[in-house]
């Protein structure tokens, strides 16, 4: 059994190694830890510097990044992905560019203006991705704009939803064949690496979270009840306005920046509902009635603060596509010598590192079409820059985003036809993928060169 009801943690911040503004430089070594989630019981996981989640990286807009990677991870090459952000192709940690075990590099960018948002990083070498992030490696990295128009009376707390399956003894099995195919799907879903922690707060609070999907393949839709949320950010920052919601879906790697009004005493649960995504074979996990935090609302009144404005930030939508490309995702099963072995393709194809799959060019908007014609729901992400959904298209239905945003990953589920403009400003390979990690690692990924 897992502790709950324990004060929320805040992740720990990772501190920049010189005093001067606009140069954040910091050390992140990927190593072996020890973690007590369970009553008498050790875990030995991965962490970053130690935790998992990893620190939280905390930048602004316009800053310099020098982050030196070192990895500790016993016979095991890695990487660190910078999901979502902006940064130069040999600068993200493809699996192109293994960092070996007992070796480090420097990752260095620049953030540019505009570029505030709730990214993350996470490891991404080749056929490893899933294992080392359900061992633990994953953390926020927070770019904050110059000029916030979100009043700092709200604070700002990064809530990292992560799954964990503890076997008798403490250790983290290996995946299963179920995992293989459907993706890990954990018994706890974390919050900051605890379960279902409290956190108190006075009625009339106003609070900003931003949740992060960093699970392998769980699909999270949420609602809290008791207290009305509001949408103002996606993967790549704020919205235009302001999005009244009842409740959000969350699938593997996308994050939502949210409003929570508490205002009423008394105890508002941030807590699971149905969401049917997809599974195959026997052993569906339950998705709804998980409770992930529970806020006591006191008594007593929170002092006033400043109304949430009705404009956030302009979004420009991309242009006319100079080029429409699709994509084509697809499942299939072969019996083998060894059993049954899943394939996850795009375009009829399994990834191959070697491989270059599709050539853009930068600058050049373009028009892509992610089409699931598999059983299950898989989460798209591309590296290196942020898109804007279009449309969605399921049986001959086509339906509107309800809002224009910058994002990263977006959910294609099954039957389903995803249409989305992006545009890649810098040179150089990018990978794009489903962020079901078992999948990734089972084929489900390309590279598209962009070349200057
Ligand atoms: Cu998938």
């Amino acid at each position: 059994m897992l502790p709950e009801g324990e004060a929320l943690r805040e992740l720990p911040l990772l501190a920049s190694e010189t005093g001067t503004a606009g140069l954040f430089k910091a050390k992140l070594t990927a190593q072996s830890a020890t973690v007590r989630f369970a009553e008498g019981l050790d875990t030995p996981i991965l962490g970053y510097n130690g935790t998992s989640p990893g620190p939280l990286i905390e930048a602004v807009e316009g800053d310099r990044i020098e982050i030196t990677f070192a990895n500790r991870i016993a016979g095991e090459a890695s990487t660190i992905h910078w999901h979502g952000m902006p940064v130069p192709a040999d600068q993200d940690g493809n699996p192109m560019d293994p960092v070996a075990a007992g070796t480090d590099r420097t990752y260095s960018f620049d953030l540019p203006e505009g570029s505030a948002g709730s990214y993350w990083y996470h490891p991404h070498p080749h056929g490893k991705t899933a294992e080392q992030v359900y061992r633990g490696l994953a953390g926020a990295f927070v770019v904050k704009p110059k000029a916030d128009p979100i009043p700092a009376a709200y604070g700002d707390t990064v809530l990292m939803f992560t799954d964990l399956r503890l076997a008798a003894d403490g250790t983290l099995p290996d995946n299963t064949m179920t995992d293989l195919m459907n993706g890990r799907v954990g018994d706890h879903v974390l919050v900051n690496g605890q379960k279902n922690p409290t956190l108190t707060v006075r009625f009339g609070t106003k609070r900003r979270f931003r949740f992060y999907n960093a699970t392998n393949a769980r699909f999270l839709r949420l609602s809290f009840d008791g207290a009305p949320m509001t949408i103002i950010g996606t993967d790549g920052g704020l919205l235009e306005t302001p999005v009244a919601v009842d409740d959000i879906l969350l699938s593997p790697a996308e994050r939502l920046e949210l409003i929570v009004s508490f205002d009423r005493p008394g105890a508002a649960m941030l807590t699971t509902l149905d969401y049917d995504r997809g599974w195959m074979g026997p052993g569906r996990p339950a998705d709804a009635g998980l409770t992930l935090l529970t806020v006591n609302v006191s008594q007593t009144q929170a002092d006033p603060v400043p109304p949430l404005p009705d404009r956030l930030r302009p979004i420009v939508q991309l242009g006319a596509p100079a080029v429409s490309r699709r994509f084509v995702f697809t499942e299939t099963m072969t019996m083998n010598a060894s059993g049954m072995e899943m394939g996850f393709l795009i375009n009829g194809a399994a990834f191959d590192m070697k491989r270059t799959d599709v050539v853009a060019k930068a600058g050049q908007v373009e028009l892509w079409e992610i089409v699931n014609k598999a059983d299950m729901d898989h989460p798209f992400h591309v590296h290196g820059t942020q898109f804007q959904v279009v449309e969605h298209e399921r049986g001959g239905k086509i339906s509107k985003p309800a809002y224009r945003a910058w994002k990263d990953t977006v959910n294609v589920a099954r039957g389903e036809t995803v249409r989305l403009l992006l545009r890649q400003d810098r040179p150089g390979p990018r990978m794009y993928h489903c962020h079901i990690l078992e999948h990734e690692q089972l084929g489900m990924m390309g590279i598209v060169d962009v070349q200057a």
